[in-house]
């Protein structure tokens, strides 16, 4: 039989995956308003594809869906990730493996203790962007890893990577996927609210009108992380090492709309609570400075204010 997946959140990611699992497993893609059945995935090489995707609102999913998931893929903002779940909760047992797409580490830790069933988190560099209701970009190919908070589910993250694999994404499960959401998270807090703060691509940040404030945010994630037992990627433990990764980040995203960048363009809520939000509680825990996140955190907060009120 084969494997059945829901997606729920039709963003980038979510129908990204939809188009790479729809010729293999059988997956559905929900979302709070009805899409176009027939959908466009370009991928990298330029190549459009067409593809009827099985796509149902939360209202229908309850009625129309034939049989329950094998997993349940949260690819809501994480700010909505909860709430994606809720409305799903009636309808899916609460054994459901959930796997959770979301940046930062706000919604992971939150419903990884308030589900019952086993909770994959995956961090992803897939590079992908919407073109309207029924179109999606998969702009740049990029690796995902698999796994789950407590280390228990080890089987499951690597039966998912090899899923995906084999429709064309690269994957990988591994065991220190907490390491992994915060270093993301850390590489996020340098470039995101500078750059959605200043109108600027993620390349401009080398400006030296910026590069100060990057190394700035950077010396209190740095401590942070250390506080918190999170080594940069390359193993050092030491502060040059966080900042030669956000700049290479940069390097190799120059001409990248930041995620954030998009949402305050778009007038949608940032994900500053899930990439601000936890670096600031952490910073407040282990009564270390946070002065510039705390700063960047009510400059966005004020300017989400000016448009979402
Ligand atoms: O993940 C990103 C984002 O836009 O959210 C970065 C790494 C900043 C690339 O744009």
């Amino acid at each position: 039989m084969k494997d059945t997946h829901w997606i729920i959140g039709p963003g980038a990611i979510g129908r990204l995956l939809a188009h790479s699992l729809s010729p293999l497993t059988t997956t559905t893609l929900i979302g709070r308003r009805a899409l176009p059945e027939q959908q466009v995935v370009t991928t990298p090489e330029g190549e459009q594809r067409l593809q009827r995707l099985k796509l149902y609102t939360l209202e229908q999913i309850a009625l129309k869906a034939n049989g329950l998931p094998c997993y349940v893929h949260i690819t809501a903002k994480a700010m909505a990730a909860e709430a994606a779940l809720a409305s799903l909760a009636d309808v899916i047992p609460a054994t459901t493996p959930l796997v959770l797409w979301q940046n930062g580490f706000l919604a992971q830790p939150r419903i990884t203790q308030a589900w019952p069933g086993p909770v994959l988190c995956a961090t992803t560099t897939e590079g992908a962007y919407l073109t309207g209701d029924d179109g999606v970009v998969h702009a740049g190919r990029g690796h995902t890893f698999i796994g789950d908070l407590n280390n228990q589910h080890g089987g499951l993250a690597q039966t998912l990577a090899q899923t995906l694999n084999q429709a064309g994404l690269a994957a990988t499960a591994v065991d220190d996927i907490r390491s992994r959401l915060w270093q993301k998270l850390a590489v996020n807090a340098a470039i995101n609210p500078l750059v959605a703060l200043n109108g600027v691509r993620n390349g401009e940040l080398r400006d030296a009108a910026y590069s100060g404030q990057v190394e700035a945010v950077v010396k209190e994630v740095a401590a942070i992380m250390l506080a918190e037992g999170i080594q940069p990627p390359k193993g050092a433990t030491d502060e040059n090492a966080w900042l030669s990764m956000v700049w290479q980040v940069v390097r190799n995203t120059a001409n990248n709309k930041a995620s954030m960048l998009q949402d305050v363009a778009a007038k949608r809520p940032t994900e500053r609570g899930a990439i601000l939000g936890p670096l600031i509680e952490r910073a407040e825990h282990h009564g270390l400075s946070c002065e510039v996140l705390n700063g960047l955190n009510r400059e966005i907060e004020a300017l989400e204010a000016r448009y979402l009120s």
